[in-house]
C-alpha cells in the first residue's frame, strides 16, 4: 500500500490527498501537522532531507517528494494527465506557475494569517505586497478560466488539482477578494462537484468535516 506523510492543514498535502481520493486509491496516512515536529525528526529527515511534506512512499519503499511531482506520478495513465505531449506540457506550465507565482503568494499570505507560528509576520509591510501579488496570480487564472472550463482544456487535469489546493481557501484563509474572480469561483465549484472530491480536512481513517 502507498504511504503518505502529509499535513492536514496544508494545501500542498491536500493536493495529493485530493487526487488519491479522486482516483479511489487507498493509502496509509502519516500525520505531520505543522508544529508537531514530525518533519524535524532524524527519522523523517532520513526520508526527505528537505524536511517537507507531502512525501509519498511507494509500495516498494521508493520515495517521492514535491507535491506536483507526486501528482504527476499518480496521474500517469489516468484521465487527470493527457497523453498528448503539448497538453501534458500545458499541465506542467500551470504546475510551475503554481509553485512559482501562486503558492509563494496565495499560500504564504494564508499561512501568515492562520498559523500562530507566523504571527510575527502579520504586518502591512509583509501582507500588503502578498495581497497584490496573490491577486495578480488569481487574475492569470481568471483570464484562462474565462476561456476554458479547466486550466488546460475542457476536462480536469492535475494542473487544476495543483491550483485548487490553495485557491479553494484563498478568500477564507488568505483574505483575497474572490468576488473579483467569477470564472475562478465557477471552476472551484466544478472541482468540488467531481465524484470522490474530499475537503481539505479529509484524511483516511478520520471523518471528513
Ligand atoms: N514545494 C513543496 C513545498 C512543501 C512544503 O513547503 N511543505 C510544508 C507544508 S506546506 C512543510 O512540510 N513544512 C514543514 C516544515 O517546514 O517543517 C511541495 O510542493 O511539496
Amino acid at each position: 500500500m502507498l504511504t503518505l506523510y502529509s499535513m492536514p492543514s496544508s494545501g500542498n498535502s491536500y493536493k495529493v490527498r485530493l487526487l488519491l481520493a479522486l482516483l479511489g486509491l487507498a493509502y496509509e496516512h502519516k500525520d505531520a501537522e505543522y508544529g508537531s515536529g514530525v518533519t524535524d525528526t532524524p527519522e523523517f529527515r532520513a526520508l526527505n532531507p528537505a524536511g517537507k511534506v507531502p512525501l509519498l512512499v511507494l509500495e516498494d519503499g521508493r520515495l517521492l517528494a514535491e507535491s506536483n511531482a507526486i501528482l504527476l506520478y499518480l496521474a500517469r495513465g489516468t484521465r487527470f494527465l493527457p497523453d498528448d505531449a503539448y497538453e501534458q506540457a500545458l499541465c506542467h506550465q500551470w504546475m510551475f506557475f503554481e509553485q512559482n507565482s501562486h503558492e509563494t503568494t496565495v499560500a504564504v499570505r494564508a499561512a501568515i494569517r492562520n498559523y500562530p507560528q507566523r504571527a510575527h509576520l502579520r504586518t502591512p509591510e509583509v501582507l500588503d505586497p502578498l495581497l497584490e501579488s496573490g491577486h495578480r496570480a488569481l487574475s492569470v487564472m481568471e483570464a484562462q478560466l474565462q476561456k476554458t472550463p479547466f486550466l488546460t482544456r475542457d476536462a480536469i487535469t492535475v494542473a487544476d488539482i495543483a491550483l485548487y489546493g490553495y485557491t479553494h481557501s484563498a478568500g477564507t484563509k488568505g483574505g483575497f477578494e474572490m468576488d473579483r474572480f467569477p470564472a475562478v469561483n465557477a471552476w472551484l465549484a466544478r472541482i468540488a462537484a467531481e465524484p470522490g472530491h474530499v475537503p481539505l480536512s479529509f484524511v483516511p481513517g478520520a471523518p471528513a468535516a
